[in-house]
């Protein structure tokens, strides 16, 4: 099951500057500041409100998803994630209603186990999924 909205990723070339511009616009200093090596990032994650974040993506790597991203339309909204309650399920439900898997499992990300939706068939949006880490994880 689809629970929220969980965040917005941004793609940003300099993630010292983005998180001055936020840290403006928002109102608040990011939860987190960290590396991702998994997904060749590093990320600073904001609140929102009571429900959802943004996520600030730098590419730690030329050869990164957001690199590449970056490289052939600069900076913008990178993709939107969808918090549900068990990846596997999920990721499996998508694929029986005709959507194209990246990722046929759940793999561990900045928010939990996540999984992504191919753009080309979500209409040019790339989707994640994320099933949060439980209390103590
Ligand atoms: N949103 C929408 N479309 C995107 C996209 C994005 N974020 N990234 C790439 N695309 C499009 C490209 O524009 C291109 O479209 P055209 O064929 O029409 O030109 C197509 O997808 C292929 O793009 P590409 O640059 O050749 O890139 P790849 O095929 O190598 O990879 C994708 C594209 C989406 C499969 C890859 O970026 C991926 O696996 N993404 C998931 C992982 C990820 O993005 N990790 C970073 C996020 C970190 C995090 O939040 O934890």
């Amino acid at each position: 099951m689809i629970k929220r909205l969980h965040h917005v990723g941004i793609a940003v070339n300099n993630l010292e500057e983005s998180v001055a511009l936020y840290e403006r616009i928002l109102g608040v200093k990011p939860l987190s500041v960290e590396e991702a090596p998994c997904q060749m990032v590093r990320a600073a994650v904001f609140k929102v409100g009571e429900e959802a974040e943004i996520e600030l993506l730098e590419p730690s790597g030329p050869d990164s998803a957001v690199a590449k991203f970056l490289e052939k339309r600069g900076q913008g909204i990178h993709h939107i994630c969808f918090e549900v309650d068990d990846i596997d399920r999920e990721l499996k439900a998508m694929a029986g209603k005709g959507v194209e898997l990246i990722d046929q499992q759940g793999r561990p990300g900045l928010a939990g186990q996540i999984g992504f939706l191919h753009p080309k068939t979500t209409q040019g949006v790339l989707i994640e999924l994320v099933q949060p880490r439980s209390e103590g994880e």
